[in-house]
């Protein structure tokens, strides 16, 4: 890709609108355009990074034998009357009315429809347990959407669902979610802590939110800080060692401010370990039994006896995670963004001096680029005439992680290459590329 031919329109200054880190750098540097309040369109930049985190957030899923479906954006409002839910969601769900006169809403999230999905298709026992998911647009009519894509009112998510028999079963589920989320904000590169958490408008009486630490989240937690030390490379999936897993963390106390109680936290937290700050919301679990199952009769056929499904439901912010990224990752310091590499809207930029009438190094980075590209190293190239110095900025306050330089002082086959907050090196490409895929592998 040719930066002089991307869609990458940056601001030469902070947009003022704009009151936390994400949010000014996201327009600034044309990730998102804001369409109407709380509502955005993706550009390349911000699109390229949510596709990423969608992967990842896909494959997580699909390790631990989730099964992605799409389900639309537009629900009938008959299963959100059965459910009960239709009146109880107030004015943060959109309705709309089709020409038919139907009332109809943009869904906020899907447990009635999974639900009726459910229900019309699994008879009996033996074909549980069902984890289904999908990565679709939600709308949710916030009284305040702030801080960009954190809190907006279209945004993507992530959402999954379990049908269990019993309990039991049901908790195993849950578990598989549990671990599943951990390792997704691992290879995020973000270090998110299970808190047990309010269960709102889903319901239900078990569930924790996995919240990220950054003084500009929006909830507030009181955590242990040993929790962050809980090892949790485990790769085994039977039902002990996630259940082992689960109250490794739980042993903690480590809570969202709905559920805090300040006796209790001096009393089982030493106060060399008390933590006290503010988190952001990334992903949030969910079991809560019979709750739809029961008023929309989901049932699976057991030994001649029909018994309500157990269901629990589990979503992730992938569009807010972009941001959410962006907070975690963004050094105040030296005012410079870093992508991890896994979610990097670009891996390494190549960043030529482009003079008057001489191409070469232009071809030299066509060649590089081709290199790197059947590496499967995600790479653009900086052809536009601006000053060497300027085009850095720039991918610095992209926070394109790698960048490699092709001055006057190019000798050869070596490159100035450098790590974006790290020294130059002078590496052959062969050296670059090995550098780059070994970030990509940690
Ligand atoms: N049905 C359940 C689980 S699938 C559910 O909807 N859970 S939720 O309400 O907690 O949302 C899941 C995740 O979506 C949250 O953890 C948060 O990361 C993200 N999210 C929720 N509301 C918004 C919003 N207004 N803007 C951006 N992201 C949001």
């Amino acid at each position: 890709m040719y930066f002089s031919k991307s869609f990458v329109p940056i601001l030469k200054n902070n947009p003022t609108e704009a009151k936390i880190k994400s949010h000014q750098l996201m327009l600034r540097v044309g990730m998102i355009k804001q369409s109407s309040a709380g509502i955005y369109s993706w550009l390349p930049l911000g699109f390229k990074v949510m596709k990423k985190i969608e992967q990842i957030v896909r494959e997580e899923q699909d390790r631990i034998g989730v099964q992605e479906i799409l389900m639309p954006t537009i629900q009938s409002s008959e299963i959100w009357k059965e459910s009960g839910r239709y009146d109880d969601y107030g004015e943060e769900m959109l309705r709309i009315k089709d020409r038919q006169n139907r009332e109809m809403l943009y869904g906020p999230t899907n447990e009635e429809l999974v639900t009726e999905i459910f229900r019309s298709s699994i008879k009996s026992y033996k074909s549980l347990p069902q984890l289904l998911y999908h990565i679709q647009w939600k709308f949710r009519d916030e009284l305040r959407p702030r801080f960009g894509i954190m809190r907006c009112r279209e945004f993507y998510m992530k959402d999954a669902y379990s049908f269990d028999l019993n309990d039991e079963e049901a908790l195993f589920s849950y578990n598989k979610f549990f671990l599943s989320y951990l390792r997704t904000f691992k290879r995020l590169n973000l270090s998110a802590i299970p808190m047990a958490a309010d269960t709102g408008p889903i319901g239900g009486n078990l569930s924790h939110e996995f919240i990220i630490l950054a003084d500009t989240g929006e909830s507030k937690i009181y955590t242990d800080k040993r929790i962050f030390d809980v090892n949790n490379s485990s790769t085994l999936l039977d039902k002990k060692s996630l259940a082992d897993l689960r109250q490794q963390y739980e042993k903690f106390y480590s809570v969202t401010d709905e559920k805090f109680d300040q006796n209790e936290f001096e009393k089982v937290v030493p106060e060399e370990f008390r933590v006290n700050t503010k988190g952001i919301e990334v992903g949030h679990i969910f079991y809560f039994g019979d709750k739809y199952s029961k008023p929309m009769n989901a049932t699976v056929d057991f030994n001649g006896k029909k018994e309500f499904v157990k269901m629990g439901s589990y979503g992730i912010g992938v569009s807010r995670l972009v941001g959410a990224i962006i907070e975690a990752k963004y050094n105040d310091k030296d005012e410079i963004m870093k992508w991890p590499i896994s979610v990097a809207p670009y891996q390494c930029a190549i960043i030529p001096m482009i003079k008057k009438n001489d191409t070469s190094n232009l071809e030299k980075s066509n060649k590089i680029l081709e290199y790197l590209k059947s590496k499967n190293i995600d790479t653009i190239i900086d052809d536009t005439e601006e000053n060497i110095s300027a085009k850095i900025r720039k991918f610095n306050l992209i926070g394109v992680p790698y960048q490699l330089i092709l001055g006057n002082k190019t000798d050869g086959d070596l490159f100035e290459f450098k790590e974006i907050n790290g020294e130059t090196q002078k590496l052959n490409i062969e050296e670059v590329a090995s550098q780059i895929l070994k970030a990509k592998s940690n």
